[in-house]
């Protein structure tokens, strides 16, 4: 049983400016494979572009969003279901029942087949570069489609069959992380920003649905009340809690001081 065992480090608030790019001191030897989870719209794209942008050893895998609302993307081959043109994303917003459980199983395949690309030619001559990737196979399962199935939207068949599949990939795929980052947000907040983003298949989000989720990942992060799966492969993995309830999207002040908090912790893994 692999039960999350996190140091927190909270930020309460952040103070931000320009910052050389730097060596790390991970006694890894090897790659450090970072997940950045939190709520949806909680600022997670917007913190790993200036991740991304802070150091050469940074390198950032985005969600692969575009797969699941079929915008064509230049770098990624065409799937079977983007070449009937269909927006999952869309479909399990109008539809929830019908399309919670092909959504999350596709989400989550999309991701794993992000997740075991070969890193970079260009980051393999950096001394353990460091890989964020956008959400995991982790919160896809304890966070989302959990939430489905508490809340009927995922029935309990669709429950065994997505639970049987998730902990055999995740037995015998290498998915591990180094360290999860959690930004945390109020859902108020999360809401704030979902509707600044206004992607038109979130129109329908509720502030209930953020609350529901931001419980999850809380359970999960903070409180360690979810187990993840039996698994040897992973224990005590830290976690860094960031509360980005205040804006740092425009504040250098604020952006630096998260990008010392995330140096720090990367030092420490
Ligand atoms: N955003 C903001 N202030 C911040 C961080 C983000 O106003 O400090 C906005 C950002 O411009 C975007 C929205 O919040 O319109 C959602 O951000 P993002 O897409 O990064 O969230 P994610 O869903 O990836 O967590
Ligand atoms: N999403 C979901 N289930 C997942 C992962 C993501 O329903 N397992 C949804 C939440 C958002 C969208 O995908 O509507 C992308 O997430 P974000 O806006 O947080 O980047
Ligand atoms: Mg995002």
């Amino acid at each position: 049983m692999l039960l999350l065992k996190s140091f927190l480090i909270s930020i309460a608030s952040s103070k931000m400016a320009e910052v050389p790019a730097k060596k790390f001191c991970s006694s890894l030897g090897r790659e450090i494979k970072i997940a950045v989870e939190g709520n949806i719209a909680a600022g997670k794209s917007t913190f790993l572009k200036i991740l991304e942008s802070h150091s050469t050893g940074y390198h950032v895998i985005g969600e692969p969003l575009s797969r699941w609302t079929n915008i064509p993307s230049d770098d990624e081959d065409v799937t079977s279901s983007q070449q009937y043109g269909s927006n999952l994303l869309d479909m399990f917003y109008k539809d929830p029942k019908r399309y919670a459980y092909t959504f999350q199983t596709y989400a989550c395949l999309s991701r794993l087949r992000a997740q075991l690309r070969d890193i970079p030619q260009h980051l393999q001559s950096i001394p353990n570069p460091v890989i964020f990737y956008e959400r995991s196979v982790y919160s896809d399962k304890f966070c989302f489609a959990q939430n489905c199935h508490e809340s009927g939207l995922i029935n309990d068949v669709e429950w065994s069959v997505y639970c049987d599949w998730h902990s055999f990939l995740i037995k015998y795929l290498h998915l591990e992380f180094d360290g999860f980052i959690y930004l945390k947000s109020t859902p108020e907040v999360a809401m704030k920003r979902l509707k600044k983003r206004d992607r038109p298949e979130e129109r329908g989000v509720t502030l209930d649905y953020l609350q529901s989720l931001h419980d999850k990942h809380n359970n999960w992060l903070i409180d360690n009340k979810t187990k993840l799966l039996p698994s040897v492969l992973q224990s005590d993995v830290p976690v860094l809690v960031i509360d980005c309830d205040e804006d740092f999207e425009d504040s250098q002040e604020n952006q630096k001081e998260i990008l010392g908090k995330v140096d720090n912790f990367i030092d420490s893994i």
